[in-house]
């Protein structure tokens, strides 16, 4: 039997990812509105004595300017309401716009309204507001988890406020201004991974760290596809370039270690694992991850998953 994508989602089925973010995101949707908007904004204060977020570069704020600026010429009520009918998505042109926002651009909103929010220049939560018991044991749920999964928490939290983006019909998808790949010069690339003798994934690795997106998707199959922590598999040339684009700007991959094994019909497995850092908390969280790669005869990825591993030590676990 040869592999589909399916099928290539299991290999290397001992990898123990964090089950707690979904199960956390899960409780979470469970929650009334006033609760969610409360939790997010208490998880934030706390979040912010340890790390520390970078403030998105003005140019990729142009989009969302106009948006802030008339949110903040509304009254308390009405910023208060849109912040409610955000978080519960109501259908409304605001809602409707932030879910044609990428993943960045959602962030950099919620980042530049938690400012004004800590300002009094938006209606903050008042101190003394109550969660509910399961709002404070989502709450402690997520006080207890580690940085990467607490970040990754927040950002999936944001991502599925606004309106269903399946529901917008026709619609032209906002994201940051893309940034030139890296000069060749000024690139460093992975020189090795122990365990890991493909050129094609340190390649991959490299490509990624440079942005050079053009160059990485053709290390990819013609149909290959690219499942992201918590997320269906993207698939093909032209799904993983806009995926690229839109999502994948400035991050930095640091491959600690891995291991290759064939696999039938010429195809190879190779996991590795090691730290990924986004550019919104630059080296202050470094995000325990595995890439599961499986590579074709013709030496292409035919599939790669990133996860966000269970714990530090599942750094470790290179078992098949
Ligand atoms: O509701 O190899 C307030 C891929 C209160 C690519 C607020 C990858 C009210 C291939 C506080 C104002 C990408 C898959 C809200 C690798 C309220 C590949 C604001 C992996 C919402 C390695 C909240 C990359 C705010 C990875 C401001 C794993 C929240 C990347 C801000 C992971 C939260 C990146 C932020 C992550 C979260 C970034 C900025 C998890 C950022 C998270």
């Amino acid at each position: 039997m040869s592999f589909d994508i399916e099928s290539a989602r299991n290999i290397f089925p001992k990898t123990l990812s964090a089950d707690v973010v979904p199960a956390t995101l899960a409780r979470f949707n469970q929650l009334i509105v006033e609760d969610k908007l409360a939790l997010i904004w208490f998880a934030y204060l706390e979040m912010g004595k340890t790390l520390s977020i970078s403030t998105p570069e003005p140019v990729n704020m142009q989009f969302v300017s106009s948006t802030l600026s008339q949110i903040r010429l509304m009254s308390f009520s009405e910023q208060s309401q849109l912040m409610f009918d955000l978080a519960s998505r109501t259908d409304r042109p605001i809602c409707r716009l932030y879910a044609t926002w990428s993943v960045n651009i959602k962030l950099g909103f919620w980042f530049q309204l938690g400012k004004w929010m800590e300002e009094g220049l938006v209606t903050p939560i008042p101190r003394e507001y109550k969660l509910s018991a399961n709002a404070s044991a989502v709450l402690q749920a997520i006080r207890v988890v580690d940085p990467g999964q607490q970040i990754t928490i927040l950002r999936n939290a944001v991502v599925d406020m606004g309106f269903e983006p399946s529901e917008l019909g026709a619609y032209s998808p906002v994201a940051e201004p893309l940034v030139a790949p890296k000069a060749m010069a000024e690139r460093t690339p992975i020189t090795a991974i122990p365990g890991v003798e493909s050129q094609i994934v340190l390649q991959y690795m490299d490509n990624l760290n440079a942005n050079d997106f053009d160059a990485l998707i053709q290390l990819f199959a013609p149909d290959g596809a690219l499942q992201p922590p918590f997320q269906r598999p993207v698939v093909g040339h032209n799904a993983l370039l806009r995926f690229f684009r839109e999502d994948c700007q400035n991050i930095r991959l640091l491959p600690e270690r891995g291991i290759t094994e064939p696999d039938e019909e010429g195809y190879t497995r190779i996991k590795v694992t090691g730290q990924v850092q986004t550019p919104w908390f630059g080296h202050d969280v470094g995000m325990n991850v595995a890439w599961r790669f499986l590579l074709n005869p013709e030496n292409k990825i035919f599939f790669v998953a990133i996860d966000l591993l269970a714990s530090a030590q599942e750094l470790l676990n290179l078992a098949s």
